[in-house]
């Protein structure tokens, strides 16, 4: 088929003939009799008004953190890293409204009426936990030096629809409240084998059947250590959001008499900031209005 083009530039006329094609490869692909095959893939479209979060966790890290030489309880190139990953993620997928971290995993909250991939699951997960991997690998070097990576981490991801603002709020509180008892466990476990002399399965003993009070009881006591006082990187997590954040620049400029001179650029640009601060209370969520949208959509 021939079709005429005509493309007015300022008054100049120029004629442009296309020679396209009555049928395309994707029309030949549609009557193709492989077509049915489609049908076989599943429809995993989120269902609609849920928040969709999506939860990576390393695998096997317990392996791979020994094999790196992981500092013990807490290393802060691995959390670093992790975080830096997990900000490349949200930049890449602006529909990500918050995400929170600890240990070596990471939950992404993704707006509940967001359209991103038509809201396939499978589309989503993937995309997360692959942007995760790859920076993973990519910014390995900015946290480690020269410590080489030695073979290549991979990440599981998981789906979970939650209907709900209180849903949503509970699950976070819950990742928050594990990073907690975690570290709590693994603060006193590594003190009393690195400061106490104990073997590993002595202070395994020795917490067997313990709760909070009695942990920060043996930090304090025989460690003088206020737990409290310890970095809230490691005992709250991270979290990333969006926020509008003022930049201020200076900038040389030529003027055409005046030479050169310095002028004061600011700017509002919407950034990822990294916070680790409680986020189970009310105040953060009413600090932070926009995250969560209206229970009645
Ligand atoms: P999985 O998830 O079933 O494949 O198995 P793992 O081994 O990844 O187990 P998981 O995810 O329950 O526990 C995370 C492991 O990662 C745990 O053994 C501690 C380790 N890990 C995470 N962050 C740090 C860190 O900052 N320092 C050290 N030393 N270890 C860490
Ligand atoms: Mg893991
Ligand atoms: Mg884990």
């Amino acid at each position: 088929m021939l079709r005429l083009l005509s493309v007015n530039f300022g008054g100049l006329i120029k004629h442009k003939t296309l020679l396209s094609l009555t049928f395309s490869t994707s029309s030949v692909m549609a009557k193709s009799k492989f077509e049915y095959v489609r049908n076989f893939e599943l429809d995993d479209k989120c269902l609609k008004n849920c928040y969709i979060v999506v939860r990576l966790d390393g695998r096997n890290f317990h392996k791979f953190s020994d094999q790196h030489n992981f500092i013990k309880p807490n290393d802060d190139r691995a959390l670093g890293l992790m975080s830096r990953s997990a900000r490349s993620v949200m930049e890449d997928l602006e529909d990500i409204t918050i995400a929170y971290g600890q240990s070596d995993e990471f939950s992404f909250v993704f707006k509940r009426s967001t359209t991103w991939f038509k809201r396939r699951a499978s589309k989503l997960m993937t995309h997360v936990t692959s942007q995760f991997s790859s920076s993973f690998v990519f910014y390995w070097k900015e946290y480690f030096g020269e410590q080489p990576l030695l073979y290549p981490p991979s990440f599981d991801g998981r789906v979970v629809l939650y209907p709900t603002n209180r849903n949503l709020k509970d699950y976070l509180s819950w990742r928050q409240a594990d990073c907690h008892i975690n570290n709590l466990y693994n603060t006193t476990f590594w003190t009393l084998v690195q400061k106490g002399g104990l073997t590993t399965t002595q202070a395994e003993e020795r917490l067997n059947g313990t709760q909070a009070a009695d942990k920060n009881e043996i930090l304090f006591s025989e460690f003088s250590i206020n737990y409290n006082n310890e970095s809230s990187f490691h005992k709250k997590g991270t979290t990333l959001i969006w926020e509008k954040v003022t930049e201020t620049a200076t900038k040389q400029i030529k003027r055409p008499d005046e030479g050169e001179s310095e002028v004061t650029v600011t700017r509002t640009r919407k950034k990822v900031t990294s916070h680790s601060c409680d986020i189970i209370g009310d105040q953060f969520w009413e600090e932070h209005a926009d995250i969560l949208e209206s229970d009645q959509c």
